[in-house]
């Protein structure tokens, strides 16, 4: 293949959240968040790994930032930790809170990286939970008043936000199936969560374009590639079912104003959507500077076997589906398969079947077993997972997809929330014992696409 180079404005960037590396779980004033509860709930994580220290990036940012710079950086996408700054969810804010993300906006800006903030990567204050949670509406008016304080005091520094990070995983782990925090299983509550997520969206939009209306403002979604395991139409009605969960259910109402009507029905047994209030949805339909991506994998799928009962799931009213595997193609450390071609597949979809948006892909990476070796980390599969979407991600901008830039996921290894510390998704190895960090294979090629501006000739 030949050199492929992107757009003179690409942005090149590379993504963390709060609460995989920052630790100081304790320090200066920050509340407890539903993940300290759930990391210190016996039997909720791998080896019942917390963020208490996690990378300690909270005493090292300028190293950090540091290492960013070493590696080229246009942009480096972090979150902010809710409880940090407000530490109840509510009332009084914590400046010692914001003025360690007003000084990592400045590190950054000093080293020329464009900093691109999150304001929820799902560290929800503990005392919000205890009030009812994403179930409750009157979190997402708790959501909209910290975003309008938070984009007020860093908004001239940071100048660039997504409200949240995946509100999928948010909604139907934290409350459908319960393998993230708060650990509910309770099909209902997951879709009120959804509701109020997507509605805290759209409050946090206006209150923010009200006060601070020079930023640019989106979200950023986790969407999947999907596939019917066969060309049945039992398996082709569970890949419809999947979509609509995974990606419909949000991309709908932020871009249309409306949720996909065949969901809505697929999930008659679990809600009748009471919780919907007139207006709702054309609160969450703002207008968005850009819309974040988030893409790992593709969903392949087939119909329910006669009989399967349903379980807790992150998939309800869908939870007899069956997710499987397609033979013969790789998968990462994860188990999830690896599919480049997903990614162009992903992109040109919102592309072509919504209103025209800036889009960023936010997130992408893998999770592989490395090795340190003579203080060496050596990690092909990585460059060559990176490599892959990469291509993809040219390729869907050459047919036409408003592309703007790319977040590697992620900078360093980190605390892969249930996963705890045994998954890593670096381009920065980190040893937790003495918090060394060293630059893997795939740091140096990608500081070299940075510098190229573009992948290099196969
Ligand atoms: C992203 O989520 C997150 O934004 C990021 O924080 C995370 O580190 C990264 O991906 C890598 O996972 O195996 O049943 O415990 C991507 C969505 C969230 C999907 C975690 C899989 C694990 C569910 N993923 N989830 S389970």
């Amino acid at each position: 293949m030949t050199t492929q180079l992107f757009p003179p404005d690409f942005l090149w960037g590379a993504a963390t959240a709060a609460y995989q590396i920052e630790g100081a779980a304790t320090e200066d004033g920050r509340g407890r968040s539903i993940w300290d509860t759930f990391s210190h709930t016996p039997g909720r994580t791998v080896n019942g790994d917390h963020g208490d220290v996690a990378c300690d990036h909270y005493h090292r940012l300028t190293d950090d930032v540091r290492l960013m710079a070493e590696l080229g950086l246009k942009s480096y996408r972090f979150s902010l930790a809710w409880p940090r700054i407000q530490p109840a969810g509510s009332g009084r804010v914590n400046q010692a809170g914001l003025d360690f993300y007003r000084r990592l906006a400045d590190e950054l800006l000093e080293a020329g990286i464009l900093p691109w903030g999150t304001l929820y990567h799902w560290d929800l204050p503990q005392q919000l939970e205890d009030a009812g949670g994403w179930p409750a509406r009157d979190t997402a008016a708790r959501f909209a008043d910290y975003a309008q304080l938070t984009v007020d005091a860093l908004g001239d520094r940071i100048t660039n936000w997504t409200t949240f990070n995946e509100p999928w995983c948010s909604s139907f782990l934290g409350y459908g199936s319960g393998v993230h925090a708060p650990g509910v299983q309770d099909g209902g509550a997951s879709v009120r969560a959804a509701h109020h997520l997507l509605l805290g969206h759209g409050l946090a939009l206006q209150a923010v374009r009200a006060s601070t209306p020079e930023v640019n403002l989106g979200i950023t979604l986790n969407l999947y590639a999907m596939a019917p395991a066969s060309d049945s139409a039992g398996d082709a009605d569970a890949a419809r079912r999947i979509d609509g969960l995974a990606n419909r259910f949000f991309l709908d109402p932020v871009l249309r104003g409306e949720y996909p009507a065949d969901v809505v029905e697929d999930l008659a047994a679990v809600s009748d959507f009471a919780h919907l209030q007139d207006g709702d949805l054309a609160t969450v339909n703002q207008p968005l500077d850009f819309l974040g991506i988030n893409y790992y994998s593709r969903h392949v799928v087939a119909a329910p076997l006669p009989g399967a009962v349903a379980e807790p799931s992150c998939w309800p009213g869908s939870e007899t589906v069956r997710f499987t595997k397609r033979t013969g193609v790789p998968v990462t450390d994860m188990d999830w398969e690896i599919d480049a071609p997903g990614l162009v597949e992903t992109l040109r979809g919102v592309a072509e079947n919504y209103p025209p948006v800036p889009l960023y892909v936010t997130e992408n990476g893998a999770a592989f077993v490395d090795k340190l070796v003579d203080g060496e980390v050596d990690d092909p599969e990585r460059v060559d997972y990176f490599d892959q979407h990469l291509r993809a991600c040219h390729a869907a901008i050459e047919a036409g997809v408003p592309l703007k830039g790319y977040f590697a996921w992620s900078l360093m290894d980190n605390f892969e929330w249930s996963w705890g510390y045994t998954k890593r998704f670096g381009m920065v190895h980190v040893d937790y014992e003495t918090q060394t960090r060293t630059p893997k294979t795939s740091a140096r090629w990608y500081a070299d696409v940075i510098r190229r501006n573009g992948l290099a000739a196969q």
